[in-house]
C-alpha cells in the first residue's frame, strides 16, 4: 500500500468513525471516537481544523518518519552495512530538519490562532443574551443580568435524584437555559480557584479565574439538551460539577425566563435560588 492510500483510508476512517459511532447530539457515548457533534459555528470551526487539517498533517509526518525509521533499520543494519559512517555533522541537513518541522507548526498556527480570536470575539455587535457564570467549589453560579433576579446555582444529582434517561455526573438540579440561533455572551469567572467552563457540542472551554472575567460566545443552532464538565483539576469533587444546558425557542425560553422570575422569593431555594432584594 503505498503512503497516500493509507492516508487517504485513515482520513476517510477517522471521518467515518463519529459518524458510526455519535448519534446523540449534546453528550458523548461510551466508546466514542471523535468529537461530539458540532451544534455551534465555534464547533464547526474545531471539527474543520481537526478533521479535515490537522489530521492528515499529523499522518503525513508520522507515516513520513515510519518509513524513514523502517528505511534506516533495513539499510544501515549491521549485516548491511558493517562499517558505520562517522559523519557527525551536516550543516545543510540540520538547517532542512530545524526549518522544515518549523515552517509545519507556523502553518499550523494561522488557523489555529485565527479559530481562537473568533471563539472570543463575538460576531455582532450586541449578543441577543448575556449570562454570567461563576465557578465555585464545586458547583455553578448562573446569572441571567437582561433579566434583573434571574439566577440561580446548578449543583450535581445524585445517582438517586436522577430522573428516567438523565446521564449519570453530567446532570444538575437547575438547567441553564437558553434560545436556540441566538448569539449568547458568556462571562466566566470564579469564587474561589480556577475552574473551567466548558460544552463540547458548543465548541466552549473558556477557564473561570477568580478576580478576573473571562468572555467567550456562543450560538446553539438546534434545540436540544447539552451537557458539559468543569475542565479545569479544581479540587475534591472537580468532577462533580457538571454543565447541563438546554437550547429551546425563543417562546419556551421567555416561558421559562418568566417562571423563573415569578418563583422570585419562593421557599424551595434548593432548586432555585433567586436573588431577595
Ligand atoms: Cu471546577
Amino acid at each position: 500500500m503505498t503512503p497516500f492510500l493509507m492516508v487517504a483510508v485513515l482520513v476517510v476512517a477517522v471521518h467515518a468513525a463519529p459518524a458510526l459511532a455519535q448519534e446523540t447530539v449534546g453528550i458523548s457515548e461510551d466508546w466514542q471516537w471523535g468529537f461530539q457533534p458540532a451544534v455551534s459555528p465555534s464547533m464547526d470551526d474545531i471539527h474543520w481544523f481537526y478533521d479535515v487539517f490537522l489530521f492528515p498533517v499529523m499522518m503525513v509526518i508520522s507515516i513520513f518518519v515510519l518509513l524513514l525509521m523502517a528505511y534506516i533499520i533495513v539499510r544501515y543494519r549491521r549485516a548491511a552495512n558493517p562499517q558505520p559512517s562517522g559523519t557527525t555533522h551536516n550543516s545543510l541537513l540540520e538547517v532542512i530538519w530545524t526549518g522544515i518541522p518549523a515552517l509545519i507548526l507556523i502553518v499550523i498556527a494561522i488557523p489555529s490562532l485565527r479559530i481562537l480570536y473568533d471563539q472570543e470575539t463575538l460576531p455582532v455587535a450586541e449578543p441577543d443574551l448575556t449570562i454570567k457564570i461563576t465557578g465555585h467549589q464545586w458547583y455553578w453560579s448562573y446569572e441571567y443580568p437582561d433579566f434583573d433576579g434571574l439566577e440561580f446555582d446548578a449543583y450535581i444529582l445524585g445517582d438517586d435524584e436522577l430522573a428516567e434517561g438523565q446521564p449519570r455526573l453530567l446532570a444538575t438540579d437547575a438547567t441553564v437555559v437558553v434560545p436556540v440561533d441566538k448569539y449568547i455572551r458568556l462571562q466566566i469567572t470564579s469564587d474561589d480557584v480556577i475552574h473551567a467552563w466548558a460544552l463540547p457540542a458548543a465548541g466552549v472551554k473558556m477557564d473561570a479565574v477568580p478576580g478576573r472575567l473571562n468572555e467567550i460566545w456562543m450560538k446553539i443552532d438546534q434545540p436540544g439538551m447539552y451537557y458539559g464538565q468543569c475542565s479545569e483539576l479544581c479540587g475534591l469533587n472537580h468532577g462533580y460539577m457538571p454543565i447541563m444546558v438546554e437550547a429551546v425557542s425563543d417562546a419556551e425560553f421567555g416561558t421559562w425566563a418568566n417562571e423563573q422570575l415569578a418563583s422570585r422569593g419562593a421557599a424551595d431555594d434548593a432548586v432555585v435560588t433567586v436573588a431577595q432584594n
